[in-house]
Formats: structure tokens, sequence, C-alpha cells
């Protein structure tokens, strides 16, 4: 939209990707999201999904109001398709692409913000959604993970080629649509995919890849991510994301977890909400805990591989220093295509 005034009045278009499993966490970042919303904007909101119940659809759906709609996309044929194209199967869930049919699917926004349902939307995302990210192809926030551990920051640079003050955490992204169908990104992820796998922050992983340099940074506020304070003003939040470790409704002291409490008993879901907390047992949360670990221990592995991405990729380019980094990977998928035909 080429004049401000203009695009303000666009309907702010939100995605979320959610299971039936986590439709009672859901509701609690879309009580959120309505509790700061303008009555003077509109908000569009798709949750796409492959499995959530017709019931739970009803009652998600009673929370709209005159000038925030939810709609629910079932988008298993659309994963499948993509599936379909991938020249290495079954790595992944299908929820992992979930972000990667929006552009393709939803023509009619030029741009949208996909969030995770792990979170709490404490300013109005509306604010977020005006902010101009050019021809970027989205705009997100720095990932506090690759910024504060230094292995992980080690993986991104050596593995990635990605420098770590530009890696991103995908769990919030505004994605600028046109751009993303004006240079195929859906297709450049689906290339990538048969290149290599990338096993510590899979969809995460690709599209830092892909989106080298074609991102604009966002301020922390649009993706508070719970790992530890991290530089943001406590009057200053914009979207709580429980990205790391354990989940407000499973420790109460899972940083940020007060704004989750504040907003989960507006939820239809508030009596689950409170069994799942309920539920938990000590073993499960510590073993929730190693996860973290894990992923520590994967940087490592992948950091030591002798054939890892960056390797790969180099290889390749000191063999033919002519032909692009793109280039490569086409030729490289369409000679796995055709050995596997
Ligand atoms: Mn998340």
């Amino acid at each position: 939209m080429p004049n401000n005034s203009k695009s303000k009045k666009q309907p702010v278009a939100v995605f979320f990707g959610c299971d039936n499993k986590y439709v009672k966490f859901l509701s609690v970042a879309l009580v959120s999201l309505i509790a700061n919303a303008s009555a003077r904007r509109h908000y569009e909101i798709h949750v796409l999904h492959t499995d959530i119940t017709e019931e739970n659809q009803r009652t998600i759906q009673a929370m709209a109001t005159e000038n925030i709609s939810i709609a629910f996309d079932n988008v298993e044929a659309d994963l499948h398709h993509i599936v379909d194209q991938l020249p290495v199967r079954d790595y992944y869930s299908l929820s992992t692409y979930f972000r990667f049919v929006i552009a393709d699917k939803f023509k009619q926004y030029d741009k949208a913000i996909y969030v995770d349902s792990d979170t709490a939307i404490v300013a109005d995302i509306a604010k977020l959604f005006d902010i101009n990210i050019g021809n970027k192809y989205l705009a997100a926030v720095q990932d506090a993970v690759v910024a504060t551990v230094p292995v992980a920051s080690a993986y991104v640079q050596k593995v990635l080629g990605v420098r770590p003050e530009y890696y991103f955490n995908a769990g919030m992204i505004v994605i600028n649509c046109k751009q993303w169908r004006e240079h195929d990104v859906l297709g450049q992820f689906i290339q990538l995919v048969g290149f290599y796998n990338f096993v510590v922050a899979q969809d995460q992983d690709y599209l830092n890849v892909i989106c080298k340099n074609k991102t604009y940074p966002l301020s922390k506020r649009w993706n508070c991510q719970s790992l530890k304070l991290w530089g943001i003003n406590p009057n200053d939040l914009g979207i709580i994301h429980y990205n790391f470790g354990l989940k407000p409704w499973h420790d109460i002291n899972c940083l940020y977890s007060e704004y989750f409490w504040k907003y989960a008993p507006l939820s239809p879901y508030f009596m689950e909400i409170k069994a799942e907390f309920a539920r938990i047992t000590p073993e499960e949360m510590e073993s929730k805990r190693a996860v973290g670990a894990k992923v520590i221990t994967m940087c490592q592995e992948e950091i030591d591989r002798k054939d890892n991405f960056m390797a790969l990729v180099s290889k390749k380019r000191t063999a033919q220093p002519l032909i692009s980094q793109h280039q490569e990977m086409v030729d490289l998928v369409s000679r796995i295509r055709y050995v596997n035909a």
C-alpha cells in the first residue's frame, strides 16, 4: 500500500498454527490479543490446523467480537501437497510447515503475522502489523538462546553461516506475503530441505538461511522469549513467547508466567488449564527441563560434523565459483529427484 493512512485501514491478519491438544493454550493467546485490540481496527484471525474438533472450533469462535473474526482453516491438503514435493520425507511433523502455506493459500493478504500458540499478546498487535518492513521477506526478533548461549551462537555462525545477531526466533514472524509469492519462498524451502536436514531448530533454521539479509529486525518487545530477562523494559512488553523449557501452565515460576495466569481465567478452557497445571508430575517437569540440554548437544555435534551445511556449501562453491549457492541447491535437488525416480 503506497500511502500510510490507507494501509492503516487494512485488516490485521493474524495466523496461529495449532492442534487439538493445544487449543486450551491457544485460547489464552486469543483472550489476551482480544483484550488488547483496538476497537477502531478490524482483525482477521486464522487458526491453521488439521485436527481441531468442531466442538473446540465452536468454543473458540464464540470468542469473536464485532471487529475480530476467527476462522479455522484445515490445511491438511496443503501440507500434504508440500510434503509430496519434498525430496526427503518424514523428517518433521506436519505442523512444521504451517507457516509456509500462508502466503500462497491466502492471496488476499500482502502481509500477515504468524504467532505460535505458546504466547500472550499483551499489547495491540495492530501496532506490530503497521510497522513498515519494506521489501524484506519477513520481520522478526533476534533469538534469545542464540544471543545468550555461546555454543548456539557458534552453531548458527559456523553451520548456518548466519551472524548470531541476525538469527531470529520464528515463533513470531511478520510475513511479507507479496515477497514470499514473488520469490517463491516455499519453493526455496522445498529445495533446501532436499539439500540439508537441519536437526537443531528445523523450520527456524531453514527460514534463517532462506531469509538471510532479507529480514527486518524488530524490537525485542514483539517476541519476549521466556528464557531469561533480556534487556526488555517490563513496561514495554508486546508479545510474550513461552518458548523455552517449562511453560507457565506447568511452572508458576516460568518467566512472565503472571501474564499467562492473568488472562487464563478469561478463557473458556480455564478449568482444563488448571487441571493440566495440577496434573504435571515433578518427573515430567524434570524431563521437560532437560530438552534444553539436548539442543546444546545437537549444536556441538553439528559444528563438529565434517559434512555440515557450511562445509557442503563451500565445497560446492570452490568447485564451481561462478554458480550461485541457490543454483547449486537446485542442481543438487534435481539430481536427487532423478536418482529417486
Ligand atoms: Mn513457541
